[in-house]
């Protein structure tokens, strides 16, 4: 079997879709190769002293772990020299890292998730990197967070790597989902699979099923339904993983389908939810978009809301599409919630 390399995938879709400007092609090579990084150091585990917490809380009260910071750190420095971008903005960091004026500016905007799935690491469970690559728009100098806040519909590119049994970068650049495994002997990434598609009908749910009593009436619904079985309105059994990372979560829908569900819960009910618009929600629900399934908030899809800050947050409902419209409805029709 020819191998095709992530390089000369992107020379290929450059060549003949004209979809990658330079600095775009660059840009994905450079997270790429910082992902190759972070999985290093994700795989020393205690050997390489990355595990644990590191004693320091980020902008949004969480504590942050050796890992987190470490996988921001390599991010940052991995991009800001290449002159590919303008700005990077980091779930783990309070605000935008502007590229020092001792590079050339470039004229993306680059976001992460640098460390998804934190509750993981420690106990040698899948974890990821999530990305999301947007346009700085108009030519004023200068770049502030108020060019971040478009909407997710305006990624140019967005993608996210998973530390598993296999290390795999899964990318989207608007046409369609190519999915690259790392060869660990020769540190290359191999296209796997292009084309991905996410089934329209699916019997899995994916949600954390503690939470179901602090859950909205149309969430508990769906729920109730699906969990009902053959006997119930839906008259077919439903089997349920929820692994608390979203990028595994995400990888096993893309691979066979499903639904994953992270909804309002009323402890804090002026949280729409715990996962996060610009740098989780809207790279998954563009990857997730590009392979024929749908993204939405229970009211509006994902990547037509406007962002009014960088740190937002948002529920999630996301995956085969008949599943994604029916919680949806439920969430809309008359008299729900
Ligand atoms: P993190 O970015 O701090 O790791 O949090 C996001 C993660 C998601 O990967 C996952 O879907 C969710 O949090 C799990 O939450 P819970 O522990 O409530 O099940
Ligand atoms: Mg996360």
């Amino acid at each position: 079997m020819k191998r095709v390399s992530l390089t000369q995938y992107l020379v290929e879709q450059q060549r003949e879709h004209g979809r990658i400007p330079a600095q775009l092609r660059l840009l994905i090579e450079v997270v790429a190769r910082a992902c190759k990084q972070i999985a290093i150091a994700v795989n020393k585990g205690a050997l390489g002293d990355v595990l644990g917490s590191a004693e320091k809380e980020n902008v949004q009260g969480e504590i942050q772990k050796k890992l987190d910071i470490i996988s921001n750190e390599v991010l940052i420095e991995a991009n800001e020299w290449g002159g590919h971008l303008a700005a990077m903005a980091s779930e783990e960091m309070d605000s935008i890292h502007v590229v020092p004026n001792r590079y050339p500016q470039g004229e993306y905007l680059l976001l992460f998730d640098p460390l998804d799935g934190s509750s993981n690491i420690d106990v040698n469970v899948s974890i990821g990197t999530i990305f999301s690559v947007l346009r700085k728009v108009g030519h004023a100098p200068g770049v502030s967070e108020e060019d971040f806040l478009q909407p997710g519909k305006h990624q140019a590119a967005a993608g996210y790597c998973v530390y598993g049994p296999q290390t795999m970068l899964v990318l989207t650049l608007g046409n369609g989902v190519a999915m690259f495994t790392l060869d660990r002997e020769t540190g290359s990434w191999v296209l796997t699979q292009s084309g991905v598609r996410i089934p329209a009908d699916t019997r899995e749910f994916s949600i954390n099923m503690s939470n179901l009593r602090h859950w909205a009436p149309p969430m508990r619904r769906y729920i109730d339904e699906c969990l009902a079985g053959t006997t119930g309105p839906r008259g077919k059994d439903f089997n349920m993983r929820w692994v608390a990372s979203m990028v595994a979560d995400v990888h096993r829908i893309l691979s066979r389908g499903g639904v994953f569900l992270y909804p309002w819960d009323q402890r804090e009910p002026d949280k729409p939810g715990k996962l996060r618009l610009m740098y989780e929600a809207n790279p998954m629900a563009f990857i997730v978009e590009q392979a024929g399934g749908e993204a939405t908030n229970g009211s509006q899809r994902i990547l037509d809301i406007v962002p009014e800050k960088l740190h937002q947050r948002v529920s999630v409902i996301l995956g085969s599409s008949n599943e994604v419209q029916r919680a949806t409805r439920y969430h809309t029709e008359n008299g729900a919630a």
